[in-house]
């Protein structure tokens, strides 16, 4: 038998707003724009997408009589395969997801992305304006609001990568480190100069998952490699703002949804419209703008993860902080600077 020890509040007692994402990956976020995890996907769970993205990839060569050597995109992935429709709510990166853009959310795009080894590419400048994919960021026609000198935090995208890219010049996508803090007509400024400091080539393994602010700059390198590279994005933005591959889901899609998956797909739960405020025709209201009640079932849910975030560390503090009946004096001395973590 053993009994807990009061050694000062638990960490579930302290106020903790995030699900998921850490000091470090929130300060990276804000700063340089984008956060890896590595092994997001699991080994089996990439090669499960992988088989997706195949079939999908030679059913569209069969149809358009494209050459093995031809990249390859479809947008509104998730329409596509009921594997790539379950990444919309994927448990180890939706949390994260809800942490940096909030529960008010929906799918803006979703896509995946193949890119064969090129034959007869040209070495040139990567990134080049005309060249085979160009420095850009994520902006509809016309662009994004630019506030203060710089485009405001409105999209997240997710990258999951499928193939290995660990290679330089294997087609792993490149990003500049805060850019997303510039002025985005840069880009186009034929005399500004982007330092190759500043300049990330996303060399990773398979499954790992790159969240990121498109607002950042982004291309890709040349794939010189021997190997096809394969790759996943689900890019996310506020309900209030519109979806950017579909105006509407396929109704049939909607009706199979769970609540939170609607909302995903940019849906009310129920008939979309507006509503009047305190029944009053003079004050009507879309549902994305005053959302009825169970219109944003993340909110729910994401008090439920809450919930259980904080139930684990409670049990984990538990079973650092409890002695055996009779012991005397603190469970543990926790040195200056270190994690409880480290004792275990
Ligand atoms: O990695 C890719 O193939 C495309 C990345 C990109 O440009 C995007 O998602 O906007």
């Amino acid at each position: 038998m053993s009994i807990p020890v009061a050694q000062g509040p638990p960490r579930p007692f302290e106020p903790e707003p995030y699900l998921a994402i850490t000091e470090t990956q929130r300060r990276q976020f804000d700063e340089d724009g984008f956060i890896l995890i590595e092994d997001a996907l699991s080994p089996d769970h990439v090669d499960r997408m992988i088989n997706v993205v195949d079939t999908l990839y030679d059913k569209h060569r069969k149809a358009h009589g494209t050459s093995a050597e031809d990249a390859y995109q479809i947008r509104n992935a998730l329409a596509h395969h009921d594997e790539l429709f379950a990444l919309i709510e994927y448990r180890k990166i939706l949390p994260l997801v809800v942490d940096v853009m909030g529960v008010n959310i929906q799918i803006r795009t979703s896509h995946v992305d193949v890119r064969p080894p090129m034959k007869d590419h040209v070495e040139g400048e990567l990134g080049a304006a005309g060249g085979f994919f160009p420095w850009h960021s994520d902006a509809p026609n016309y662009g994004y609001p630019v506030t203060n000198g710089i485009v405001p935090f409105l999209e997240v995208k997710v990258g999951y990568y499928l193939t290995d890219l660990t290679e330089h010049n294997s087609g792993a996508i490149c990003v500049v480190r805060g850019s997303h803090l510039r002025s985005p007509r840069l880009i186009h400024d034929p005399d500004y100069h982007i330092d190759p400091e500043d300049i990330v080539e996303v060399n990773v393994r398979p499954g790992t998952a790159m969240v990121w602010r498109t607002a950042l700059w982004h291309c890709l390198t040349p794939n010189l490699s021997a190997h096809t590279r394969k790759c996943l994005y689900y890019g996310y933005n506020h309900r209030w703002a519109r979806p950017g591959d579909y105006d509407r889901q396929d109704a049939g899609l909607l009706a199979r949804c769970t609540p939170v998956q609607r909302q995903l797909l940019g849906s009310n739960t129920t008939e979309d419209g507006v509503v009047y405020q305190d029944g009053d025709p003079a004050h009507p209201a879309s549902r994305y703008w005053r959302p009825e009640p169970g219109d944003v079932p993340l909110e729910a849910w994401a008090e439920r993860q809450m919930k259980k975030k904080r139930a684990r560390d409670w049990r984990r503090w538990k079973r650092r902080n409890t002695l055996p009946v009779g012991a005397v004096g603190s469970p543990l001395a926790v040195a200056e600077g270190s994690q409880p973590a480290d004792l275990e």
